[in-house]
């Protein structure tokens, strides 16, 4: 079997979805038997593809799994400079240590990495983000930005604003973005947003952003039960994931152009509009210290500024916060 066959007859029948592709047509495409045809239809269908078959007219795909294979998401998405590479695991132990080795031998910029599973996802400071099979969206993106290292931060402010632009616009949910790097649902996690960056003192040469969106999950472990939650816990039924998915990449791609056009205040903006820190008192963790205060907006660089209660203005780049009332 010719290497890459498998993609483009999945490719050429989503295409064509809900309408008949005749097997000559197909062999004669791709140059191969109807044997090797039927052998492929049926490795589709033991994926979930329900493919229909009848003879001397052809087949076709009735109805996709939800999988967020490739074929998929180039299917389902029309996108510039995101996703152009589509690495994809079944399972994985992170997408975020698997893009930054693809980054590190090469990858380009915009390269997708996404799993359905993650046997070691990761959350900030060595900390464990649940990603299991099929229910979420574990996914890291390979980006080479012309900006500063200390500009980094507004990447993640900027896929947490694509992500829940993508939310809100998919299921019509008030999804808000605590600062600096999740996405909540009725004050409950629903996202979390991991950026990691290899750079010199003066520039970078690459960032990996990672972003987990429990979408399906109807439990969660003990530890996180009472923070956690899920779209179909919120909407009350399952969430299309190649949906969000493809929504999500293009509200990134869009918002990254502008963000690369150096308008960043124009993120910011569509960022005071979705927090739900802004004007309110928050409790700052962060590595050796802490504070108390009303959270006042987000600086240029992506930093939290924060009333205490002396009435100084602290800049904080990086900490856990809580919401306090
Ligand atoms: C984060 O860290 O929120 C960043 C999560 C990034 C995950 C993505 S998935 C794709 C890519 N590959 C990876 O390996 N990671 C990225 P942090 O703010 O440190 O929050 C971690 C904390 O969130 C944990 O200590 C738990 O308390 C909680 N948590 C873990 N899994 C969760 C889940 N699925 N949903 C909600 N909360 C979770």
């Amino acid at each position: 079997m010719k290497d890459g066959y498998l993609n483009e007859l999945l490719l050429l029948l989503l295409s064509k979805k809900g309408s008949y592709v005749s097997g000559e047509e197909i062999s004669e495409k791709f140059g191969v038997s109807r044997t090797a045809i039927w052998k492929q239809v049926n490795h589709l269908r033991k994926l979930g593809y329900e493919i229909d078959s009848v003879p001397r007219v052809g087949y076709c795909l009735k109805k996709s799994p939800d999988l967020l294979l490739p074929e998929e998401i180039i299917q389902n998405s029309c996108l510039e400079f995101l996703a152009r590479k589509i690495y994809y695991y079944p399972s994985i132990g992170s997408t975020n240590d698997e893009a930054k080795k693809l980054a590190q031998n090469g990858a380009p910029h915009g390269t997708l990495v996404i799993a359905e599973e993650q046997t070691g996802g990761k959350g900030r400071l060595g900390r464990r983000w649940v990603s299991p099979p099929r229910e979420g969206i574990w996914l890291s993106i390979i980006l080479r930005p012309s900006m500063e290292p200390y500009e980094a931060p507004r990447i993640t402010i900027t896929c947490a604003v694509a992500a829940a632009k993508a939310i809100r616009k998919v299921t019509g949910i008030d999804c808000r973005i605590k600062w600096p790097n999740d996405l909540l649902v009725e004050g409950k996690k629903v996202a979390g947003i991991l950026t990691e960056m290899s750079a010199d003192m003066d520039s970078i040469n690459f960032v990996v952003v990672g972003i987990g969106i429990n979408v399906n999950n109807a439990d969660f472990p003990d530890e996180i039960k009472e923070t956690a939650t899920s779209l179909k816990l919120a909407y009350g039924k399952n969430v299309d994931r190649l949906k969000i998915l493809t929504e999500f990449l293009l509200q990134f791609e869009e918002l990254y152009r502008v963000l690369e056009e150096r308008n960043f205040e124009k993120i910011l903006e569509e960022w005071r509009k979705l927090s739900c820190n802004l004007g309110r008192r928050v409790r700052i963790i962060g590595k050796n210290f802490e504070l108390e205060g009303i959270a006042l907006d987000v600086d240029s660089d992506g930093a939290l500024l924060i009333k205490t209660d002396g009435g100084k203005v602290e800049r904080v780049l990086s900490a856990d916060v809580s919401l306090r009332e």
